[in-house]
């Protein structure tokens, strides 16, 4: 595979940009070898810089969850485009949006639009603590919730890929209010929150983890959150920036029936576009600026053409909700192809799966957490990764991210992946 512009565009870009990339998974550091640089992206494809193609299972890291450059989303934002770009007042279509956004997710009585998913968790735990008065929160070691001083402790996703989950950078005072547990164990968080009573403003939580790569929640931990809340008075708040519109209209919550007081969402939310967004209960909402004090604003926030795009993808899946059994269909033949390749190949590697989300780690051990995560091999996962990219498979460049499914893989697509899966697979164990 030729990726001479790739390399010479990365070169460059070392020179003006931090390591070369907006973002750091981007640099493939995890993985070795330098980044494919993406000139194009139709449907379940991708086109790179050097004219080779990619069956696609990032997908922008989860916005596009109906494929590339879907016409639907398109048209919308070529029509939003022709009335201005921006106008930093107020529109019909955020209006639209947040009418849309609170009769599909029932936990949401009212929403506020921001520009991505990090804003969206910033604001949910400062409003949060204005809310109920209180300092501390409580997040899961590899969940990841975006850059926020507060997050960036046990941090999943680039943090956790570039060996920093607790950033340089985040002051003492920030790090003391920010307590972490392991993801399903209620039992740390039980006394975590009976030593601090009083003190803890919100439990925030990746309800289907996504950035330690895909982890489930186990039966009875969300409900076990949930209750311990609201003994306690604190807000809950479920981090669906990835699961939100992905694992059903109403997120996971309506898949796994825990009902938050306060969700944050981004990715599909923006079809593409950058956009965030918090939302919860009435009472919770209403102490945010200028109803309430809590300080909260954005030049760009409900952009109308990011608005466009994204009561677009909203709508389209609103009314067209097979999309979702038969994006969990393609993902389950995918997943279970994999399992048959593992199988025949006498290997034990663990596959967590939820509708269109899933992660092969390189361990035989059950992956449950952030400390099992971590078991896996990530030597074995960087060879993997390569083989495929130069086999057309682009997957996340860490062990640390799940992949995400489009609605634009068939099965012939999905077959083609299982095939290649297989061949990578028994190269590495020859
Ligand atoms: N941390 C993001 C996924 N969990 C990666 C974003 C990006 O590099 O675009």
């Amino acid at each position: 595979m030729q990726l001479k512009n790739s390399k010479e565009l990365f070169s460059k870009a070392k020179h003006f940009i931090p390591g070369g990339v907006n973002s750091p998974v981007r640099a493939f550091k995890a993985v070795g070898g330098d980044p494919v640089f993406i000139k194009s992206a139709k449907g379940a494809f991708l086109y790179d810089e050097d004219g080779n193609e990619y069956i696609e299972l990032i997908n922008s890291w989860g916005p596009m969850f109906l494929g590339h450059a879907h016409e639907i989303i398109e048209e919308a934002v070529a029509k939003a485009i022709g009335s201005s770009l921006s106008f930093g007042a107020p529109t019909r279509r955020e209006v639209e949006m947040a009418e849309l956004i609170t009769s599909i997710v029932p936990s949401i009585d009212k929403v506020r639009m921001v520009n991505s998913g990090t804003e969206a968790t910033m604001s949910a735990v400062r409003l949060a603590r204005g809310y109920t008065g209180k300092d501390k929160i409580i997040k899961f070691e590899g969940c990841y919730h975006g850059h926020g001083d507060s997050f960036l402790i046990a941090a999943g996703s680039g943090a956790a890929t570039m060996g920093v989950p607790d950033s340089p950078g985040v002051t003492e005072g920030t790090a003391r209010d920010t307590l972490t547990a392991p993801f399903n164990d209620l039992e740390t968080v039980k006394q975590l929150a009976s030593a601090n009573r009083d003190e803890i403003a919100a439990i925030i939580i990746e309800p289907v983890a996504g950035n330690m790569g895909c982890v489930l929640p186990d039966a009875g931990f969300l409900e076990g959150l949930r209750t311990l809340c609201d003994d306690e008075n604190i807000v809950l708040i479920f981090d669906e920036v990835m699961t939100g519109f992905r694992l059903a209209p109403g997120g996971a919550q309506q898949v796994l029936g825990v009902t938050p007081d306060m969700t944050t969402l981004g990715k599909i939310i923006g079809g593409g576009m950058p956009v965030g967004a918090y939302g919860g209960k009435k009472e919770i909402m209403d102490f945010v600026s200028p109803e309430g004090p809590v300080y909260q604003a954005g030049t760009l926030s409900g952009n109308p053409v990011a608005m466009a795009a994204g009561f677009a993808i909203l709508d389209h899946l609103h009314k067209n909700q097979q999309i979702y059994q038969e994006a969990d269909a393609v993902s389950t033949r995918i997943v279970e192809g994999i399992r048959k390749n593992l199988q025949a190949l006498g290997l034990n590697y663990t596959i967590n799966h939820i509708g269109s989300m899933f992660s092969l780690f390189f361990t035989d051990e059950k992956v449950r957490d952030f400390e099992s995560a971590r078991m896996s091999d990530t030597y074995l996962f960087a060879d993997y990764f390569k083989k495929m990219l130069e086999k057309g498979i682009y997957l996340a460049p860490s062990q640390f991210e799940a992949l995400f499914i489009s609605h634009a893989i068939t099965d012939d697509i999905a077959d083609r992946i299982i095939e290649v899966n297989f061949q990578v697979l028994s190269s590495m164990h020859k």
